[in-house]
């Protein structure tokens, strides 16, 4: 399918989807999150891939929602067409591992989409932030609620209230990212994470994010049973044969995905 407004890529069963709005520093309309959830169900299910990267520009992930897009909307038409809510959905609901790799802005909706990934690698330039009360709103994909489980409730106040930016190092010490790479780097080492996740076992790596994400929706004993239960489940498979099998054959695991 040929896209407008982003740019996907697929190589050694990595997706690399790019946002490419650059005169809007990616600002997200409706048609980038309506090519943006199409190209994700796509890497999704498309076999050859099994990671996939999400990135932006160097100088913006994506600078927000678009605000010239919104500006005129009235609270009827956001409610009648429930304004992002069916892309936000769709995105959160890829069950392959997805990596955000942020330089630059990445702010409201921006912060917002690569908090959806799975891990966020940022380049020394990013700056994260949920502005959108200088606009007089709050935020809306996430952001009130996935940065307060991800930095806590005082840093999360902190940005949404005074709608400062963060940058890559006081991301990456609140938990925000996983990492912190110079600028030049951010693509190939979130590429190169990508590739050594595609290794893996897909079944593991799904289930990995199951488990993961299901413990930002219940209880602790209900979640260490649902992991231990996926642990169990895992010895129907031939990849658990084959992991173990090469871990004590002192050889590379050859996962089929079975
Ligand atoms: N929307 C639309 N256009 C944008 C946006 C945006 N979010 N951000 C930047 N642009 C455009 C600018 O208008 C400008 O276009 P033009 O040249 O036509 O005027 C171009 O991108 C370049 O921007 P700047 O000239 O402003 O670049 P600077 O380097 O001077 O500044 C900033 C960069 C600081 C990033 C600045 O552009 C800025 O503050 N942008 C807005 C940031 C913002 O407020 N983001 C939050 C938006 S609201 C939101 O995300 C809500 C999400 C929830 C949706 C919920 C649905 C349910």
């Amino acid at each position: 399918m040929a896209y407008e407004t982003i740019v996907v890529d697929v190589e050694d069963h990595v997706a690399t989807i790019r946002l490419n709005r650059p005169d809007a520093l990616n600002a997200l309309n409706s048609q980038l999150l309506g090519e943006l959830s199409a190209a994700l169900t796509d890497a999704d299910r498309n076999d050859k891939v099994r990671c996939i990267v999400l990135t932006g520009s160097a100088k913006a992930f994506a600078a927000g929602a678009d605000i010239k897009e919104m500006s005129e909307k009235s609270f009827v038409e956001m409610f009648l067409q429930d304004f992002f809510g069916h892309e936000a959905m769709t995105i959160t609901r890829v069950r392959k591992p997805v990596i955000a790799a942020v330089a630059g802005y990445a702010l409201g909706g921006g912060c917002e989409l690569a908090m959806m990934c799975d891990f966020i690698i940022a380049a020394d330039t990013a700056k994260f932030g949920q502005p959108e009360i200088n606009l007089g709103v709050v935020a809306g994909i996430g952001g009130t609620q996935r940065l307060t489980r991800f930095v806590g409730k005082s840093k999360s106040m902190d940005m949404h209230l005074t709608g400062r930016f963060m940058d890559a190092e006081e991301a990456e010490r609140s938990g925000l990212v996983s990492r912190v790479v110079p600028a030049k780097k951010l693509l190939e080492e979130a590429q190169s994470a990508a590739a050594k996740i595609a290794e893996k076992s897909l079944l593991a790596s799904m289930a990995v994010k199951e488990a993961v994400n299901r413990s930002y929706e219940t209880t602790l004993s209900e979640g260490l049973l649902f992991e231990r239960r996926l642990f169990h489940s895992m010895f129907a498979t031939d990849d658990q044969s084959e992991g173990m099998a090469a871990f004590m054959e002192k050889r590379t695991a050859q996962f089929r995905d079975r």
